[in-house]
């Protein structure tokens, strides 16, 4: 999966840095970035993006806190997650055009 996430991941080490991610998200933020960056290493994984996807699913009984900063950051979070399922939309389809 996440053939766009290899493709920006430059080095191939797994990770992706700020310059890497913009690679294929030019209007990716820094402070887009930071939330992305769960363990606020600077970096990028695989795991922290579908962390990210599956929190912003639909919710199924989050928790008061977790709506509290949802609703805070709200706009901020849409932008990032089309930016995201862009990521994910472009693999997709380059799977779809790869099949007969
Ligand atoms: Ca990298
Ligand atoms: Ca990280």
């Amino acid at each position: 999966m996440w053939a766009e996430f290899n493709t920006a991941d430059a080095d191939a080490n797994g990770r992706l840095t700020l310059l890497e991610a913009r690679s294929v998200l030019p209007a990716l933020t820094a402070g887009q970035f930071d939330i992305l960056d769960l363990d606020n290493d600077a970096l990028l994984s695989a795991a922290e993006l579908q962390e990210f996807i599956d929190d912003n699913a639909p919710p199924t009984g989050c928790g008061a806190a977790k709506a509290y900063v949802h609703q805070s950051i709200e706009k901020l979070l849409s932008d990032l997650l089309l930016a995201v399922f862009a990521l994910s939309g472009l693999y997709v389809s380059s799977r779809l055009r790869r099949n007969p």
